[in-house]
C-alpha cells in the first residue's frame, strides 16, 4: 500500500467498538411518521398493511444479518438484538447501527407496493438509528418491556382517542375527556361507551410483534410470533 501526505486523515476516525459481552441492540424509528402516516392515509389507530410492511422489512434485516437473534416491533419502529458475542463488522457501533437502519428503510420501500397495492408512495420515508449496549439478560429483557409497555399505553390511549373521535368529539374534547385516566379508567371508558372488550382486541396491536431466529432451521428461516 503506498503512503501518501493525507494518510494522516485515517487517525480523525474514532473506534467505536461495542463492549464485550453485552447485548446490542439497534432500535430504528420511523422519522416523523405522525406526517407519514397522515399522507398515507394510514388506518386509525393501527394500520395493519402498515405493520405488516414494518416487519417484512425487519424480516428483510434479519435474512442480511445473521447475527440478529430477535426484533421486536410496533407502531413505526424496530428493535433489533444481536447475540452477545457477534464478530459482525467487528463490533463497530456505527457499522451495526447504519447497515441496519439502510436495509431497513430499503426494504421498506421496496416492499411498500406488496402492502399498499392500489397507494403510490407519496415521498421516500427516513428512519433514524441508534444503538444501545446492554450488559445484563435482565437488562435485555427489560428493555424489550419497556418497548412493550410503551406499545400497550399508546395503543389503548390510542384506540379510545379515535373511538371519541369517531362518536363525534373533536380532537381537542377527545384529548380533554383522556386527560388524566389511568389504564382502568379507559378499559372502562371502551366497554361502557362503546362495547369493547379491550383483552380481545387484536394481540398485535396490543402487544406488537416478535421475531425469532428459528436455530433448528437453516438460518435463513425465521418463525414469527405475535405476542
Ligand atoms: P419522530 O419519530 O420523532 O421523527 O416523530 P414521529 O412522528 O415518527 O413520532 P413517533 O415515532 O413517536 O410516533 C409514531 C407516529 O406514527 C405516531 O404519530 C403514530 C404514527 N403511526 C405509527 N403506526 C401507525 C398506524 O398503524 N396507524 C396510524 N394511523 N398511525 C401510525
Ligand atoms: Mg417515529
Ligand atoms: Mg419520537
Ligand atoms: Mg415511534
Ligand atoms: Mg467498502
Amino acid at each position: 500500500m503506498t503512503h501518501s501526505q493525507y494518510d494522516y486523515v485515517k487517525s480523525f476516525e474514532i473506534p467505536d467498538p461495542c463492549l464485550p459481552n453485552c447485548w446490542p441492540v439497534v432500535r430504528i424509528d420511523g422519522k416523523n411518521f405522525h406526517k407519514f402516516s397522515t399522507t398515507h392515509n394510514f388506518e386509525k389507530p393501527n394500520d395493519d398493511r402498515a405493520l405488516k410492511l414494518m416487519t417484512a422489512a425487519a424480516t428483510s434485516v434479519m435474512d442480511l444479518l445473521n447475527d440478529i437473534v430477535l426484533a421486536y416491533g410496533q407502531s413505526d419502529e424496530y428493535s433489533f438484538v444481536f447475540k452477545k458475542k457477534t464478530k459482525a463488522y467487528n463490533r463497530r457501533s456505527s457499522k451495526l447501527s447504519s447497515v441496519v437502519v439502510s436495509q431497513f428503510s430499503t426494504s421498506y420501500v421496496y416492499h411498500w407496493k406488496k402492502y399498499f397495492p392500489d397507494l403510490e408512495l407519496q415521498y421516500p420515508p427516513a428512519f433514524d438509528s441508534r444503538l444501545v449496549l446492554y450488559p445484563s439478560d435482565k437488562n435485555l429483557r427489560d428493555y424489550l418491556s419497556w418497548r412493550q409497555v410503551d406499545c400497550h399505553i399508546n395503543n389503548m390511549y390510542n384506540y379510545c382517542f379515535w373511538k371519541l373521535v369517531q362518536s363525534g368529539l373533536t380532537h381537542v374534547e377527545s384529548q380533554e375527556r383522556l386527560k388524566g385516566t389511568l389504564s382502568g379508567d379507559k378499559n372502562e371508558l371502551l366497554f361502557s361507551q362503546f362495547g369493547i372488550n379491550y383483552n380481545n382486541l387484536p394481540q398485535l396491536h396490543r402487544k406488537g410483534t416478535v421475531i425469532i431466529r428459528d436455530k433448528e432451521r437453516s438460518t435463513n428461516h425465521l418463525a414469527k410470533i405475535a405476542r
